[in-house]
């Protein structure tokens, strides 16, 4: 726990936070903070920060196979990036007094959750342009608000990991371009690739709104500043337009413009399928945890001598200091 979280409230603190909170100004780590508060930006970042890692496995598997090096060098700059996300929002998480390792281990036993669309498999290299069309552009959709998120280190890595978002997304659309403008059994590819990541995709933004217990305190916390669904249809009116012009078919009969209300209509994701997938039973889960676990052990050699590295460091440091 971190100090200013451990502190007694009193009337004082408490009606800082709360000023500090209805300003829009920023809760930073030295701060008193309620320690639900605390608990619940952890839940999220160690949550957002485990579905970069292990979201870098789906697009990973396709290094190796991607068509060119033009496109293998794209792929593995991407998955870079992935995992650069990963680090910052780890660093977020740390200034809240989380500590990495345990955040690692939680996520390997399953007692902490990642995204639910890093549970399906990447079957054809189109997947790899309609994760970054669909998957990041939801990031996008969900991410930027996340920018002026009450908690400072959190609100800033949002800012760099959305930019880097933003690139990832225009990549898989140019990708899908160029399949498009290839043969039949290219667009074929995409077109399945899009039917069979629509409904995951509207998936990412939670459970609807009446369904979601975490929403509502985090909401008026400003820790999310939009409701699941609120995100879940400016996500659908962003791509609707991009499908139209890149020639492919939203698999959702109910899908149409609204004119009254000015938005699409669309139907709804099942979200029993969500549930599942979330509670570990999706097609990939076995899969996904256990090539992390794999990962942490044989990574244990590079932690260790980072710690004997920053050990020695340390020791030098003070016999310079009493020199
Ligand atoms: N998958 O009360 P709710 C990326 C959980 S990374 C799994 O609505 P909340 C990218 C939820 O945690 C994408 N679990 O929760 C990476 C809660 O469980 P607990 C990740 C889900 O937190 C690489 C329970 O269901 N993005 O974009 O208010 C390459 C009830 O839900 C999901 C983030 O993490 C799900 N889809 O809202 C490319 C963004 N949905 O913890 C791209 C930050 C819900 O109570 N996170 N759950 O046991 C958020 O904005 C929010 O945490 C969520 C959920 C909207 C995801």
């Amino acid at each position: 726990m971190t100090e200013a979280a451990g502190r007694d409230a009193g009337p004082d603190l408490e009606s800082h936070f709360e000023a500090t909170i209805s300003h829009d100004q920023r809760i930073e780590p030295r701060d008193w903070m309620p320690e639900g508060y605390r608990s619940t930006l952890i839940r999220q970042i160690a949550q957002h920060a485990h579905s970069e890692i292990i979201g870098m496995q789906p697009e990973g598997e396709w290094i190796t196979k991607a068509p060119s090096l033009r496109r293998k060098a794209i792929l593995f700059a991407k998955v870079q990036d992935e995992a650069g996300h990963g680090l910052y929002l780890y660093s977020a998480a740390e200034t809240l007094g989380a500590d990495r390792a345990d955040l690692t281990e939680r996520l390997i036993e399953g007692r902490q959750k990642y995204s639910s669309i890093f549970n399906y498999p990447t079957l054809s290299y189109a997947d790899v342009g309609v994760i970054g069309w669909f998957v990041d552009g939801a990031a996008i959709c969900n991410q930027v608000p996340l920018c002026r998120s009450s908690y400072g280190p959190y609100a800033r890595a949002m800012v760099r990991i959305c930019k880097e978002e933003s690139f990832h997304q225009r990549q898989g659309y140019e990708l899908l371009m160029t399949m498009m403008r290839g043969t039949d059994a290219q667009r074929e590819m995409v077109q399945d690739a899009v039917n069979r990541w629509w409904w995951p995709s509207l998936m990412m933004f939670g459970p609807p709104d009446d369904d979601s217990p975490n929403s509502a305190r985090s909401m008026a916390w400003k820790i999310k500043r939009h409701s699941n669904d609120e995100l879940r249809r400016r996500f659908v009116d962003m791509t609707v337009p991009q499908a139209a012009r890149l020639g492919v078919t939203l698999p959702d009969p109910e899908l149409r413009w609204n004119e009254e209300r000015g938005h699409h209509d669309f139907g709804t994701p099942d979200f029993t399928e969500l549930k599942e997938v979330i509670s570990g039973n999706g097609p990939c889960n076995a899969q996904r945890i256990e090539r992390r676990r794999a990962a942490h052990e044989e990574g244990a050699w590079v932690r260790a001598a980072a710690g004997a590295h920053a050990a020695k460091q340390a020791a030098r440091a003070r016999e310079e200091a009493v020199a």
